[in-house]
Formats: structure tokens, sequence, C-alpha cells
């Protein structure tokens, strides 16, 4: 049986740890595309030329045209430019739309059978954009935003309460901005809802109201301490986790930025649910509810997405 073939679009900090995690891993063969000349080569040569010490067999190439991504089963999409210091995701928009069409027309040349996870930001608008653009079905095209979210709240928890990451579920819905959603009355520790936690004395309501803080703000936080880029080794292990789940069909239920026709009676938005993803790309949003706090928490969220989604339409009239 062939290898599974994954296909980078950028290849960046974030490109560069999708690549070595996809290689150690055995995902499959890997091609990393960049505009700029020499980094996807360089990087694709450096990872090969590891795969004698760690014992992985993975093809890797590096190139600058598009034609290397063809017939790509994965797709994960990472081109543009990060935030740097005191810069929001949304100022990034104009520069990553631009972006976002160029990939999406790659993608419908080159690779239309696809699973494409994209990374870039602002996340939602641009995994909207990039779906648009390429023309693939909105089930094959997903955005990795939440995953990311709830494992930082899940490493808050774990490091508050001294318990294994492995026993922490956490929930992060909505758009990936400072007003997404951690939803803690389904979050747990060891199996038990947090507002028991707190009942039960283990974990303070004043401990967990600042771990949801520290949840919304954890991009900003690196952003910050790295002064020069974005976070890059949890976002990159977290689309890996997706990328995994559909090429090996594990049916996971991941939080993702999916295409909504309907649910949460939202429409034509992509925004943070949780998704089933399995060989069929999205096979499933599950709808959970709200109670009257993270009605609005969620409303708000998804009035920013929207709002970008908006200012989109409005550069690039031709996706809408
Ligand atoms: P960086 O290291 O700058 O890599 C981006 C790469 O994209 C560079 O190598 C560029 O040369 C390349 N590039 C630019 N334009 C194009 C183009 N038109 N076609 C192909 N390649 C191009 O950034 P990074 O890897 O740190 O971050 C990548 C993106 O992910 C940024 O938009 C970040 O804001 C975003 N990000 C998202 C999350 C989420 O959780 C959603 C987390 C962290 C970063």
């Amino acid at each position: 049986m062939a290898r599974n073939k994954i296909a980078l679009i950028g290849a960046g900090q974030i490109g560069g740890t999708l690549a070595h995690l996809a290689g150690l891993k055995e995902l499959g063969d890997i091609v990393l595309f960049d505009i700029a000349e020499g980094t996807p080569q360089g990087k694709a040569l450096d990872i090969a030329e590891s795969s004698p010490v760690d014992g992985f067999d993975a093809k890797l190439c590096g190139a600058n045209d598009y034609k290397a991504i063809e017939g790509a089963d994965v797709i994960i999409v990472t081109a543009g430019v990060p935030r740097k210091p005191g810069m929001s995701r949304d100022d990034l928009l104009g520069i990553n739309l631009k972006v976002m069409d160029a990939v999406g027309q790659g993608i419908k040349q080159n690779a239309p059978n696809a699973f494409v996870i994209c990374i870039t930001n602002p996340l939602d608008a641009m995994v909207w954009a990039l779906q648009k653009a390429s023309g693939l079905p909105a089930n094959k095209v997903v955005g990795m935003a939440g995953v990311l979210d709830s494992a930082r709240f899940r490493y808050f928890l774990a490091e508050a309460t001294g318990v294994s990451v492995k026993d922490i579920h956490a929930m992060t819905l909505g758009g990936h901005g400072d007003d997404m959603v951690p939803l803690v009355r389904y979050s747990t520790v060891g199996g038990v809802p947090l507002p028991e936690l707190v009942k039960s004395g283990w974990l303070t309501q004043e401990k967990l109201d600042s771990i949801v803080d520290r949840t919304r703000k954890g991009g900003g936080e690196i952003v910050a301490l790295l002064k020069t880029g974005s976070a890059f080794y949890a976002p990159a292990a977290s689309a890996i986790a997706m990328a995994e789940s559909y090429l090996k069909d594990q049916k996971r239920v991941l939080p993702a930025a999916a295409y909504l026709n309907g649910e949460y009676g939202v429409t034509d938005t992509y925004v943070g649910v949780p998704a089933l993803i399995g060989a069929n790309g999205v096979e499933k949003i599950i709808e959970v509810s709200f109670d009257a706090t993270e009605k609005e928490q969620f409303a708000k969220s998804l009035a920013s997405v929207q709002g970008l989604i908006a200012a989109c339409k409005q550069i690039n009239p031709a996706l809408a």
C-alpha cells in the first residue's frame, strides 16, 4: 500500500514542526511548500537527515511549485504572516486573505481530494476564505484552534490540580480569539466536572477563573514571551492530532473550526465546535446545550467571527 502524502503549505515555524512530527509519527511522505526559496528544501533535508537517528521511514521534499502537492491526502496550511507583539489576530486579516486565495487555487488545481486543515490566523475567517477559494466540500476543510485552546486549558488544570494531563478533558469552543469560550461545565479532571471540583474544595473558584482567563489569552502570553513570532510546538501537535484522526479513521471528537450549516442556529460560518473527524473528514458536528452565560459568550464570540467574515467578503466579493 502506498504511503499517505502530507503537504504542508507554509514552511515556517509551525510548518517545520509539523513536518518533524509527521515524520516521527510515520504519517506518510511529506512535502513542504513555501514561497520562500530554499526554506522548505532546507527544512525537508534537515528533517530527512534526522530520520536515520530516530528510525522513521518517510520521504521529505521541499518545493516552491504547487505541482509538488499533487494528490496529497492531507494538507495543513500555515502560509501567511504570524502575530508580532501588540498585533491582534485580526490585524492579519487583509494580508492573510490574499494568501488564502492563492493557496486555495493551488489546492483546487492539484489536490482536490485532500483533507485540509487551516491554521493561519485570524483562524475562523481564514478557514472560511480557504474553503471558498479552494471550492472543496466544507466537510473536507477545517480549522485548527480548539484542540490547542483546549490543550492550554488542560495543561493549566493539570498544573493546578497535580493530575496527569491524560486524565484531564476540556472543551473550548467559539472563535479563536480572546473571547473564545472555555466550557467549564463540560471540562473534567479524572471524570469530575470542574464545578464539582470547586464544590469539593479541590480548586477554588478564583483559581478556576484565572485559568479560564489565562486560556483565553494563551496565545498572547507566548507572543509576549517569544517577541519574534507566535506559538508553534503546541499548534503543530494539535493539527497533527486532527490529521491522524482523518488518516486513521479514528473518529475522535475534537474541538475544531467546522462549517456550520444550521447547527447551533448558524449558517455559512466556520467557528469552533466539537467535531467528529474520520475518513470522511468532518463526519458529525456535536451540538452541546449552553446555559444562559455560555450562550451569551458563544454569541459574542460568534459575532466577532462573523464580523471578520463580513470584512473578508468586503475585501474580496468573489469569495462570498
Ligand atoms: P511563520 O514562521 O512566519 O511561517 C509562515 C510561512 O508562510 C513563512 O515561511 C512564509 O514564507 C510562508 N508564506 C507566506 N506567504 C505565503 C504564500 N502565499 N504561500 C506559501 N507560503 C507563504 O509563521 P508560523 O508558522 O509561526 O505561523 C503560521 C500561521 O499560523 C500564522 O498566521 C499564525 O498567526 C498562525 N497561528 C495560528 C494558531 C492557531 O491556533 C489557529 C496558533 C499559532 C499560529
